[in-house]
């Protein structure tokens, strides 16, 4: 296990868990702990040998109870900016754009940035005590890690916008209606059920995962862009050694075990 100040890192046949590791302030993110994600993703993305990655907080109590607090409490406009670009281009985009699966499991408390941490992850899976929320408002702010764009593509404008006002916390069983998270489990059995999903993923291409993630991501922001995007990637699946793999295991009548490449 690798550890620096904020961060766990564990690997192990190929998932890397991140552990975010502030449990006395319920993880809440400040400038150290992005920074240091920051680096650990960088390093995850090069590694071969890691096929997906799973976040998750310290703790039973959450996963992310927000951006600290009392670290931007005293920033002006300029700051607050500022930090919100780097946040977006150094952790938030880089999870969405990562070219591996990323999965958030939400062991509790997901609130503001840390509810925008989660969905910057492709999949969620939250444990039955989960509450989430987007409490900006109730701060004098709005969300400023993505969350008022990540938020609607995912539940739909109208619930996004509730959630924003309101400032209230809806729970896991909620979360799973509107189509905020995958997946509602106990809360021990978390980890085993993102793991479980994890491993059903790395039977398959990881590479061409990527491209998928490229396209879906490219549709998003770029509507209909998103289409030549798909038209490229698909192109390019059939330039890896994982495509060959793939159609050759299947004439042959076997299982892909797919290089990754
Ligand atoms: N920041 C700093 N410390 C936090 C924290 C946070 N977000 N959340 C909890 N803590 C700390 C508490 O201060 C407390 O520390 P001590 O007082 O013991 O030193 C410790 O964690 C335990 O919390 P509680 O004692 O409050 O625990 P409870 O079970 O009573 O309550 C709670 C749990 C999650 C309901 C409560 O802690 C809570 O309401 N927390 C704050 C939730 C919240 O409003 N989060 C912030 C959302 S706004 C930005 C970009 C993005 C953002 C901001 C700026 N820029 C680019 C500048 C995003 C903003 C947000 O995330």
């Amino acid at each position: 296990m690798n550890q620096s100040e904020h961060l766990l890192v564990e690997k192990n046949e190929g998932i890397a868990l991140v552990t975010l590791n502030r449990p006395k302030q319920l993880n809440a993110l400040n400038k150290a702990l992005l920074s240091e994600l920051s680096e650990v993703l960088e390093s995850l993305r090069d590694a071969t040998e890691i096929k997906v990655v799973l976040l998750t907080g310290a703790g039973e109590k959450a996963f992310v109870a927000g951006a600290d607090i009392k670290e931007f409490a005293s920033f002006n406009g300029a700051q607050g900016a500022e930090l919100s670009k780097e946040g977006h281009l150094t952790v938030f985009n880089v999870i969405e754009e990562f070219p591996k699966p990323v999965i958030a499991a939400i062991n509790g408390f997901a609130l503001g940035g840390g509810l925008e941490l989660a969905m910057s992850a492709h999949i969620r899976i939250a444990s039955n005590n989960a509450r989430m929320g987007l409490p900006e408002t109730s701060l004098g702010l709005i969300p400023g890690y993505g969350g008022t764009q990540r938020l609607p593509q995912l539940i739909g404008k109208g619930r996004a916008l509730e959630m924003i006002f309101s400032a209230r916390m809806i729970d896991a069983e909620t979360a799973l209606n509107y189509g905020l998270v995958n997946q509602v489990v106990p809360q021990e059995k978390l980890l085993e059920a993102a793991q479980k999903m994890a491993r059903s993923f790395m039977k398959n291409s990881i590479v061409a995962m990527g491209y998928a993630i490229e396209s879906v991501n490219a549709g998003l922001l770029e509507g209909s862009l998103g289409y030549d995007v798909e038209v490229q990637a698909f192109g390019d699946c059939f330039e890896t050694k994982d495509f060959k793999e793939g159609t050759q295991a299947f004439v042959e009548k076997r299982k892909p075990h797919f290089p990754g490449a």
